[in-house]
């Protein structure tokens, strides 16, 4: 891996795949401001992580972040298809998966995101896990993240976790998040309510284990979705990705464009509020390493 322009290894890590595919183009480029400015606002700094004409690159700036938002294609990568866009020359966007495997390359330490992958509903019949789960298993950097997108089997991906020996951190909670809902069926491993206490054991935890940590933060209050509500708006989603033909890697940005359609607008709020709490988080404990 080779990294275009090295940013200060103290900093946050920010993905584009969510920017570039997870929110409709128009919110992209003021998200990915506000986002750097709350984790200046803590005393650290952004580095929002993409390949940019194939170059890996940890610190894009504005304008490559606009470039991107232009192009007519940008890949989504995961870490199958990394080296493939970069081979090719082309812009990509990361996911949670290689945003932490180039990230951790460039000795980055802590990442916000706003929920990571998991194991998607219908295993039974249809095995689709996200390529998240084993970056776990092989890059050293903490990830502040909702918990799992609640379109996906939230107990199973938990269980997951739990197979491949992920250390699950609960910030300021006992349960496992689900995204735009603050709890879960599951719990986490370990609570932390102090933030000094919470960036310690991160400091020494990455060294020792060589792999990923989840630091799961709950949504803000304020923008939790009503879980009956919520479950109306998934069902719908789906059907409509559904009969997109979505699948493989379009499953996850299919699903997120439909749901912010159907709930006018209230999915892609909760998004960029707990999106937002993420990026919060992840200065505080990047600027106490
Ligand atoms: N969370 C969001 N929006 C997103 C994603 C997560 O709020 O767009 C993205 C992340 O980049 C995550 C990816 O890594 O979805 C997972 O996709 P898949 O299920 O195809 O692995
Ligand atoms: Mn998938």
């Amino acid at each position: 891996l080779q990294i275009d322009k090295h940013v200060s290894s103290r900093a946050v890590a920010l993905e584009t795949t969510l920017l570039v595919h997870g929110v409709p183009h128009s919110s992209a480029a003021p998200l990915a401001s506000e986002l750097g400015a709350i984790i200046e606002g803590e005393g650290s700094a952004p580095a929002l992580v993409g390949v940019v004409d194939g170059v890996p690159t940890v610190g894009m700036g504005m304008a490559q972040l606009e470039a991107m938002l232009e192009a007519e294609h940008v890949a989504k990568a995961n870490t199958a298809n990394l080296g493939i866009s970069m081979s090719q020359g082309e812009h990509a966007a990361t996911t949670v998966s290689t945003t932490m495997e180039i990230a951790a390359f460039a000795g980055l330490r802590v990442f916000a995101t706003g929920g990571i992958g998991g194991v998607h509903e219908g295993y039974g019949t249809k095995l689709d896990i996200s390529a998240d789960l084993l970056a776990f298993t092989r890059f050293p950097i903490a990830v502040v993240t909702s918990g799992v997108k609640s379109i996906l089997d939230v107990v199973s991906t938990r269980e997951a976790l739990e197979s491949l020996g992920v250390t699950v951190v609960g910030w300021k909670t006992d349960s496992f998040p689900a995204f735009y809902l603050r709890e879960s069926e599951s719990g986490v491993d370990v609570r932390f309510d102090d933030v000094d206490e919470l960036a310690a054991f991160v400091r020494k935890e990455l060294p020792r284990s060589g792999r990923g940590i989840v630091i799961a933060n709950p949504i803000p209050s304020e923008y939790e979705l009503d879980a009956g509500q919520w479950s109306k708006w998934l069902k719908k989603a789906k059907k409509l990705a559904e009969a997109d033909g979505a699948s493989g890697r379009g499953v996850t940005p299919a699903i997120l464009g439909h749901l912010h359609a159907v709930s006018e607008g209230k999915t892609l709020e909760a998004n960029i509020g707990l999106v937002k709490s993420n990026a919060r988080v992840a200065g505080m404990i990047e600027s106490r390493l």
